[in-house]
């Protein structure tokens, strides 16, 4: 379980795009992500600048956009600026090297232009984080790997999860943490892997589709995960529903926070 502030965190960490996160996340007192998954790049905006006072991260799926054209993500950018809030493109590379350098790099979308992190499956081995590193470790740009998955079934578990974690360890410069459920324990002093964990919902406890939900408290309190990413719980009544977004999105946020701050507390006494 992590003792230290978010804060003392940020002043400790050696790569930008974790720096800049932990900064927003004590800047904000807001340890809540949001992931926007519409298909409509108007929806997708409306609801990044509806969430973004609320939030530290926007966490996208840029492939989802139906009407996607690079003014989208100059938008993004701007709304990022003007909310100051992290991009997270939750891309989830998993080929070899080669391959991820392009997708990375490459293509409509150029995701290295734009996301400060982005996220890979361990499944090719250490390759996949030379591949993208070799682009994204310039820009100053983290990675994090998927070392568990919130769904119901998930292989991502035991050796899989462990061998996940040692890659990370052995490439810390450009990785800066996990996809996960629950903290991986440092170590050493001078590590910190950040966990970021989706499948976080106060209402429901999953969807009908192998999606699994915990509670922000579960999350971050019990299980020591550093962000909780929140989708439908916060925009899945109705994308267009203004004031109950901006409404949920203050009641997950303040969820998580409570939950970092006792867990503090909790700590330190
Ligand atoms: P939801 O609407 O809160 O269920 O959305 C969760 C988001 O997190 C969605 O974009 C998924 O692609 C993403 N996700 C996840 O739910 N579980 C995982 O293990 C991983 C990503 Br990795």
């Amino acid at each position: 379980m992590s003792t230290k502030s978010y804060a003392e965190r940020a002043k400790a960490h050696k790569n930008s795009a974790a720096r800049l996160l932990l900064e927003t996340i004590a800047r904000k007192e807001s340890n809540l992500a949001v992931s926007v998954d519409v298909a409509s790049s108007v929806d997708f905006l409306a609801i990044v600048d509806v969430v973004g006072p609320f939030v530290c991260l926007v966490k996208t799926h840029i492939d989802i956009l139906e009407d996607f054209t690079p003014q989208v993500i100059s938008d993004l950018q701007a709304l990022s600026k003007k909310h100051d809030f992290v991009i997270f493109e939750d891309r989830k590379f998993a080929d070899i090297g080669n391959t991820v350098a392009l997708q990375y790099s490459s293509g409509v979308h150029k995701i290295a232009s734009w996301a400060h992190i982005t996220n890979a499956h361990p499944v090719p081995g250490p390759s996949i984080i030379a591949g993208l590193s070799s682009v994204g470790l310039p820009l100053g740009r983290g990675l994090l790997l998927l070392a568990e998955m919130s769904t119901k079934g998930s292989l991502a578990t035991g050796a899989y999860t462990d061998a996940a974690v040692q890659m990370a360890r052995a490439n810390q410069d450009f990785v800066i943490g996990f996809i996960a459920q629950r903290r991986m324990e440092p170590v050493n002093e001078d590590e910190d892997l950040l966990v970021l964990t989706p499948g976080v919902g106060l209402d429901v406890k999953g969807d009908a589709m192998g999606q699994q939900y915990r509670t922000p408290r579960e999350v971050v309190l019990e299980s020591g995960c550093d962000v909780i990413i929140v989708g439908r719980g916060i925009y899945g009544k109705d994308p267009k529903l203004v004031e109950d977004i901006r409404a949920q999105a203050k009641r997950y946020q303040d969820a998580g926070w409570a939950a970092y701050l006792e867990r503090i507390q909790a700590t330190t006494v």
